[in-house]
């Protein structure tokens, strides 16, 4: 969670220096998500992503100066500074990409459930998606197929309560979102997504469910993002400064810390060494150089 944030906070700082080139939304406040989900994956399984997605390929494993880089657009990031923020992917670690179109993500992890049944292989696909996405036809295509397949496959929404300015309880009439796992005949969970221990067990044993052939289930996080929708855009006009403030009182580190008073000592020394690595990350893309021009080409199939 403290790679996350700080990573985050170093991008945000870093697109006010204008130093990324296109959009930029961060995953402040809904870190644990991504962590408590991603403690129980290997490389092995596949991780499909949103235009949120920093925070899912750095608890990936995409170390955070391949991801800063690729966001600065140099060679050194990890689609070799030719994807961006939106673009970002490492299949080497099972990040299969993010991406600005809303919702597919959801029947590409449904696709990699598929792949690995048909392999036998004991591996999971994993979609992570917003309240938004849930409104779109990839995800009632999606985990209608997984479960009458059976797949391997765990669904993540990520309930941060708005789509850009639009609050879910505008956009649909039934917001309590993993009750709509019942009508697919499927396993729905809640959790409190600003918790990272509920995240992380009930990640556990949906994951465990899946890998030993239980099919798919679909989780609900309700959680906040308490920066902007993306970086530069306004923030007010459709949610009060109030709940903004209770949610960043919720904060998810803050609520683990407050778990384990006997573990200070540690907490503030991991948060000095990511403080280091996030430093080193941001110094190592600052240095590194664009992709040659004359390799705009390369890469590129038809
Ligand atoms: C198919 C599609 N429709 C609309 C958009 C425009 N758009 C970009 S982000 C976004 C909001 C998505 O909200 P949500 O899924 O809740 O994710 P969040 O940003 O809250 O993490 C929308 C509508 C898009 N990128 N793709
Ligand atoms: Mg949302």
């Amino acid at each position: 969670m403290q790679v996350i944030r700080q990573t985050e906070e170093a991008l945000a700082r870093s697109h006010q220096a204008g130093l990324i080139h296109g959009a930029c939304h961060t995953y402040v406040g809904e870190e644990a998500i991504a962590a408590g989900v991603c403690a129980h994956l290997t490389h092995d399984d596949a991780l499909f992503s949103t235009h949120r997605g920093h925070g899912h390929a750095l608890a990936k494993g995409v170390p955070p100066r391949e991801l800063i880089a690729e966001l600065f657009g140099r060679v050194t990031g990890c689609s070799r500074g030719r994807g961006g923020s939106m673009h970002l992917f490492s299949p080497e670690v099972g990040m299969m990409g993010t991406s600005g179109i809303v919702g597919p993500c959801i029947l590409q992890a449904t696709g990699a459930g598929y792949t690995f049944k048909l392999l036998g292989k004991p591996h999971v696909g994993v979609a992570f998606f917003g309240d938004g996405a849930s409104n779109n036809g990839a995800f009632h295509e999606g985990l209608n197929l997984a479960a009458i397949y059976q797949l391997p496959t765990i669904f993540i929404c990520e309930n941060n309560q708005f789509a850009t300015e639009i609050a879910i309880t505008y956009a649909t009439r039934n917001a309590d979102i993993w009750t709509k796992a019942a009508s697919f005949g499927m396993p729905g969970v809640c959790v409190d997504g600003n918790d990272s221990v509920a995240v992380w067990q009930a990640a556990g044993e949906a994951i465990a469910r899946a890998r030993s052939g239980g099919g798919p289930t679909l989780i609900e996080c309700k959680t906040y993002r308490t920066r902007a929708h993306a970086e530069g855009m306004r923030d007010g006009g459709y949610r009060s400064a109030e709940d903004v403030e209770k949610w960043k009182a919720r904060d998810p580190i803050k609520m683990l810390a407050a778990r384990m008073p006997q573990e200070q000592a540690e907490f503030a020394a991991i948060e000095a060494d990511v403080k280091a690595l996030v430093e080193e990350a941001v110094a190592f893309a600052k240095a590194s150089p664009y992709p040659d021009g004359i390799t705009a080409t390369e890469h590129i199939y038809a």
